[in-house]
C-alpha cells in the first residue's frame, strides 16, 4: 500500500505534538504547517516536535493568509488533513475577540476551501469544542445536544464545526469533527488551568515559589488524556463516512478536585498556597461539562483509559522532574 501522506495544521501544539508521534509510529508521512517565526525560532517554539524534526516536513504557512495555505495544500496534497490550529485559550479570546474569531473562523474556512479545490479527496479532521455547548441545557453533553457558546473562542468553534459539516454536506467532502472535551498531559501550555496548578505544585515543593492565584475554583471540567484522544481524530479519518463525535471520558471533577489531588499528592495542603483572585474569572463561564463518547465507543471503538488520578499524578511527576524536586516524587503514593 502506498504510503499516506498526513498534513497537520497546530503540530507545535499538545495535540499537533502527540498526533504527529501517533501518525509516524503508524507509519504516515507526516507534514505540520507552521509559522514562520517558529522555524526562525526552533529551539523555544518547535519544543514539544524537536525529537521528531528529522522525521517531519514543517511548511511556513499563516491562518491569516488564503495564498500560503494554499500554497501548502498544492504542495502537500494530503490524504489526510488534521486541522488543529487555532487560538485556543478561552480566557484570552475575552481579551481580544478579533484576533480569535479571525484565526479560528478563517483559518478553518480558507483550509476546507482549499483541500475542496486542490485535494478533494483527502479526509479533513476539524478540531471542535466541548466550549460549544457552552451554558448546556443537558447533562451530559452529547452530539444531538444544542450548542450555547459563551465566549468569542466557543462561537468560533461553532463556526468551524458548521463549516465542516457545510463542506461535507454540500461539497461530499470526508469532512469530520471531534467534539473533544478537555484533554490534558505534560505537554499541556502552562496558561491552562491543570497545568498551571501542577507546575505550580512542582515549583512550591522545589521553594520556587509560595502562592498560587486561581479563578474559579466551582467549574467542572471532563478532563481526559491527551494521547488517547488524538488517536479518536485518526479514528474519525478511518471510517468510510465522515461524521461527528464527542471524545470525552464521562466524568466530571471540578478545578478544586484537581487542586486538591495535586497538591495532597505532594503531601501538601491546598489551603495554605492557593489564592483566589477575581481578576481570573472569566466574563461569562462554562460551570459543568460532562460528556456522553457512547457514539465513539461504538462507532470508533475508542474508549478513554487514564484515570483522574493517574492523569494529575502523570503532570505533576512530570513538573516535579522538570523542577528537580525529587524527594517528593519518591514520597509520592502509589496510584
Ligand atoms: P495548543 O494551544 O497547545 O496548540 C495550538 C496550536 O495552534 C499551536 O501549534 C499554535 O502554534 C497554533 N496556532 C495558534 N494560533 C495560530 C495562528 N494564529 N496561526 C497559526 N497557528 C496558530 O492547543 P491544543 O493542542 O490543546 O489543541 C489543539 C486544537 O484542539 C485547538 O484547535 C483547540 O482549540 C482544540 N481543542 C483542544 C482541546 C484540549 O483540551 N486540548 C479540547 C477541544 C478542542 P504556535 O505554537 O506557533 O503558537
Ligand atoms: P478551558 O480550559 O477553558 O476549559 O478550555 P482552562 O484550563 O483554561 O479552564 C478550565 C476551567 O478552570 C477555571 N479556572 C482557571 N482557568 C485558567 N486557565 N486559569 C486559572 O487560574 C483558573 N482558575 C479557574 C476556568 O474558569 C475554567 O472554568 C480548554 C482549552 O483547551 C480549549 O481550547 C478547549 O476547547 C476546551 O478546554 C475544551
Amino acid at each position: 500500500m502506498a504510503i499516506r501522506r498526513a498534513l497537520i495544521t497546530g503540530i507545535t501544539g499538545q495535540d499537533g505534538s502527540y498526533l504527529a508521534e501517533f501518525l509516524l509510529s503508524k507509519g504516515y508521512d507526516v507534514h505540520g504547517v507552521v509559522r514562520r517565526v517558529a522555524i526562525e525560532d526552533p529551539d523555544h517554539r518547535l519544543k514539544r516536535i524537536r525529537n521528531l524534526l528529522d522525521r517531519l516536513t514543517l511548511h511556513a504557512a499563516s491562518l491569516e493568509s488564503y495564498a500560503s495555505i494554499h500554497t501548502v495544500v498544492d504542495e502537500v496534497q494530503p490524504d489526510e488533513c488534521y486541522h488543529l490550529a487555532a487560538q485556543s485559550f478561552v480566557a484570552y479570546s475575552f481579551d481580544d475577540e478579533f484576533s480569535t474569531l479571525n484565526a479560528n473562523i478563517n483559518g478553518t474556512h480558507f483550509f476546507l476551501s482549499a483541500v475542496k479545490r486542490l485535494a478533494p479527496k483527502c479526509r479533513f479532521y476539524f478540531a471542535g469544542s466541548s466550549e460549544m455547548f457552552g451554558a448546556a441545557e443537558e447533562t451530559p453533553q452529547h452530539e444531538r445536544t444544542r450548542f450555547r457558546p459563551r465566549s468569542s473562542y466557543g462561537i468560533s468553534k461553532v463556526a468551524g464545526y458548521e463549516l465542516t459539516r457545510n463542506y461535507r454536506e454540500a461539497y461530499g467532502l470526508h469532512a469530520s469533527s471531534g467534539i473533544m472535551f478537555n484533554h490534558e498531559s505534560p505537554r499541556r501550555g502552562y496558561e491552562f488551568v491543570t497545568r498551571k496548578i501542577t507546575s505550580a505544585v512542582a515549583k512550591i515543593v522545589a521553594g520556587k515559589q509560595s502562592v498560587l492565584h486561581l479563578g474559579n475554583l466551582a467549574a467542572r471540567r471532563d478532563w481526559g488524556y491527551a494521547p488517547e484522544y488524538v488517536e479518536a481524530m485518526w479514528r474519525m479519518l478511518q471510517q468510510e463516512c465522515p461524521d461527528d463525535y464527542v471524545v470525552a471520558t464521562g466524568e466530571s471533577h471540578s478545578v478544586e478536585e484537581f487542586v486538591e489531588e495535586a497538591f495532597s499528592a505532594a503531601g501538601l495542603d491546598w489551603h495554605d498556597h492557593v489564592v483566589i483572585d477575581p481578576a481570573l474569572y472569566r466574563p461569562a463561564e462554562v460551570t459543568t461539562l460532562l460528556g456522553d463518547a457512547a457514539k465513539a465507543r461504538s462507532q470508533l471503538k475508542w474508549a478513554s483509559m487514564t484515570s483522574f488520578r493517574d492523569l494529575v499524578k502523570e503532570m505533576l511527576l512530570a513538573d516535579l522532574e522538570t523542577h528537580d524536586a525529587h524527594l517528593a516524587i519518591s514520597a509520592m503514593d502509589p496510584a
